[in-house]
């Protein structure tokens, strides 16, 4: 292909990717872990439209070795003739133009919701080099960028071939990510839960550093992705399944749902044109008010409910179900600051009428399942009462709830703000000791766990629960466990787990996460637990009477600390919180002005179960390798840091 001119144009298209490389966080939400996996998000989603328009049936996302990663799929592949407009190929507008999908792409629902749907083109931005290979009309055709965006191959025919599809491989910049470093188990996930809402199509994922590789493939969708969540469950029903396509707006519903006994939580997925709503919106509330209602009016008039109506909580107890819409693109809107919610006014009645008729046509049709959720339901309603009626009492009584609840391990904090108070639940009575001369003695709570009783490989969630560090959590938390556990009564803003950064600590957190998971989960999805990120190293030097000194969360920072504090340094490498003293500990992992906290923020229902699964195995030796393998003191793609 001839030389071309530098134009105008072409400036202004730079323009625009070096405004990506600015501020990548307004594109791509952050530059950690999250950020760079948005990266293959987006290339991901483009091939993923094309499967849904109905070319291409198999989606293979590649890691290589040299820390590249590239996605093919088997559809039409990206134009490749001239645009008369801007005089150069499709497919080089693709990765230059900010959001130049949509101009090819003329499906009714695009995947375009929430950070996704920024397009090719920010991927290109903040990557060290992009490698596109399209295979169409008989041939194939290659072109290649590299240092954000700048075309250095212009689109060449490279040969006759009978495929068709597109490759596109690229190397994502670590001048612009905290880490480069593409994670198996959150790529695998992903594809996992597309598959799941994708009935047909087919994901594929090899890791060429480890040898790992998956394919994801579900011909029955939602139902599946439900039995799979549930599968270490006790079911009350089979899976009850349906999808609709309202007349009047044209959202497309689909829902899945399964009622299970011994399970006190309600867990509750959804999603809007195949992009998770993390935060809901009006299809969730639709859906809870419809089948509320549908329950009530069913359980009312087979004189069930002895005039009490049950509750919406009692009656999602123990309910798993999905929800997934495709909403047309001019009925879209998003809200929140991440934009995980549903903001469509009309997908609220839609799914709500839809899940009324759908739900009660099936209770009438199925009455001994009827009967069975029923019960459980009014089983939840009385447990509700009850633990509301002792409550209750212990409030009228005389003694305090200062007196009947405060373990003598715990440092109470005086201020009796409750959301403004900060337990810290510490790994060991001498860090205990320590944490307790640092804290703000205000608004900071010690609890120190004696290492030993949770550190055991042996520990079951069972025994967990009989354990006394944990009687102690539940006591000082003071909003009760399980049914009963209520939100509204908990005496801390923030839950802080403080640990060494060790394999031993990192068992400990993922022990109390899934104790707060399987017991608390509320605390965890409304953002209330964190975990303490202690510095791996302390650089000094003392010059004269001045002390100079740099701490150091990773090798990276050492390396700039060194720098700061220059020659004659000296390196303490902190092996465990019992190294620091009070202040050093105060400074760097519990004053809220120079602290590092990542906020726990269970997002992904599969990496979730996984890790619960793993951990409420019976198998130690597998548990242990997992933790060794997978918890990582600065993983940020299952955990966010605080926002500062
Ligand atoms: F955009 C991208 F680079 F990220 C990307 C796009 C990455 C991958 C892996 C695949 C794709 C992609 C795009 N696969 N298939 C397509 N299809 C089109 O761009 C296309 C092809 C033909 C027609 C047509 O109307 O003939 C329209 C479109 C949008």
């Amino acid at each position: 292909m001839a030389e071309r001119q530098y134009t105008a144009n072409d400036i202004h298209i730079l323009q625009g990717l070096e405004g990506v490389r600015k501020r990548p966080a307004m594109y791509i939400g952050s530059t950690n872990s999250s950020g760079l996996h948005h990266l293959v998000w987006e290339i991901v989603d483009n091939a993923v439209d094309e499967a849904l328009s109905g070319y291409g049936k198999n989606i293979t996302v590649t890691l290589h070795k040299d820390g590249s990663c590239s996605v093919l799929d088997e559809g039409r592949g990206i134009p490749v003739d001239i645009n008369k407009e801007t005089g150069r190929p499709g497919v080089e507008i693709v990765f230059t133009e900010l959001h130049a999908g949509g101009k090819f792409n003329s499906q009714v629902y695009k995947s375009a919701g929430g950070l996704h749907g920024v397009g090719a083109a920010v991927t290109n931005a903040l990557s060290e080099w992009v490698d596109v290979t399209v295979f169409k009309d008989g041939g194939s055709y290659h072109l290649k960028f590299e240092k954000g965006g700048h075309l250095v191959t212009p689109l060449e025919n490279i040969g006759p071939s009978k495929k068709h599809g597109t490759l596109v491989r690229f190397k994502p910049d670590p001048n612009i990510f905290s880490t480069v470093d593409f994670k198996y188990d959150t790529i695998s996930s992903h594809l996992q839960e597309s598959a799941f809402l994708m009935k047909g199509v087919r994901f594929i994922i090899c890791d060429e550093r480890s040898g790992q590789k998956q394919e994801y493939f579900y011909q029955n969708g939602l139902v599946e992705y439900i039995t799979n969540l549930n599968d270490d469950k006790n079911p009350i029903i089979d899976v009850f399944s349906f999808s609709d396509v309202d007349s009047v707006t044209n959202i497309e519903t689909e829902i899945a749902l399964q009622y299970c006994y011994e399970d006190y939580n309600e867990t509750i997925y959804s999603y809007v044109n195949n992009v998770k709503t993390s935060d809901g919106g009006t299809h969730e509330s639709g859906f809870r008010t419809g089948i509320t209602r549908a329950v009530n009016d069913f359980a009312e008039a087979q004189g069930m409910l002895k005039g009490k109506k049950l509750e919406g909580s009692d009656i999602r107890e123990g309910l798993t179900a999905i929800i997934s819409l495709k909403v047309p693109e001019e009925l879209l809107e998003f809200e929140g600051q991440t934009k995980g919610k549903l903001g469509t006014p009309a997908a609220q009645p839609v799914v709500s009428n839809l899940i009324y008729n759908k739900f009660t046509y099936y209770l009438t049709e199925n009455k001994e399942n009827a009967i069975r959720i029923i019960k459980k339901c009014v089983d939840s309603q009385q447990a509700r009462i009850a633990a509301r009626k002792a409550k209750d009492e212990a409030r009228s009584s005389k003694k305090t709830k200062q007196e009947v609840i405060l373990s003598d391990k715990l440092t109470p904090a005086q201020s009796k703000d409750y959301l403004k108070n900060e337990l810290f639940i510490v790994e060991g009575d001498s860090a205990g000791g320590t944490a307790k001369k640092g804290r703000d003695r205000i608004h900071q709570a010690i609890l120190p766990l004696r290492g030993k009783p949770l550190n055991t490989d042996s520990i079951s969630m069972d025994k967990l629960l009989h354990n006394e560090e944990i009687a102690t959590i539940i006591n000082t938390i003071g909003a009760g466990f399980g049914q009963s556990f209520d939100i509204e009564d908990i005496h801390y803003g923030k839950i802080i787990i403080m640990t060494d950064a060790d394999t031993d600590g990192a068992h400990i957190q993922t022990l109390l996460l899934t104790f707060f998971y399987h017991y608390m989960r509320s605390l965890i999805t409304s953002g209330h637990i964190y975990i303490a990120v202690p510095p791996l190293y302390r650089v000094f030097k003392e010059e004269g009477k001045k002390l100079v000194q740099q701490y150091a969360w990773t090798d990276q920072e050492l390396e700039l600390a060194k720098k700061k504090v220059g020659g004659g340094y000296k390196i303490n490498r902190y092996k465990g919180l019992g190294e620091m003293d009070a202040i050093q500990l105060k400074e760097t992992t519990m004053d809220p002005r120079t602290r590092q906290l990542i906020k726990v923020d269970i997002n992904d229902p599969f990496l979730v179960e996984k890790r619960v699964k793993i951990l409420m195995g019976n198998d130690a030796s597998v548990r242990r390798q997992w933790v060794e393998e997978n918890v990582d003191f600065n993983q940020v793609d299952t955990f966010m840091k605080e926002a500062k």
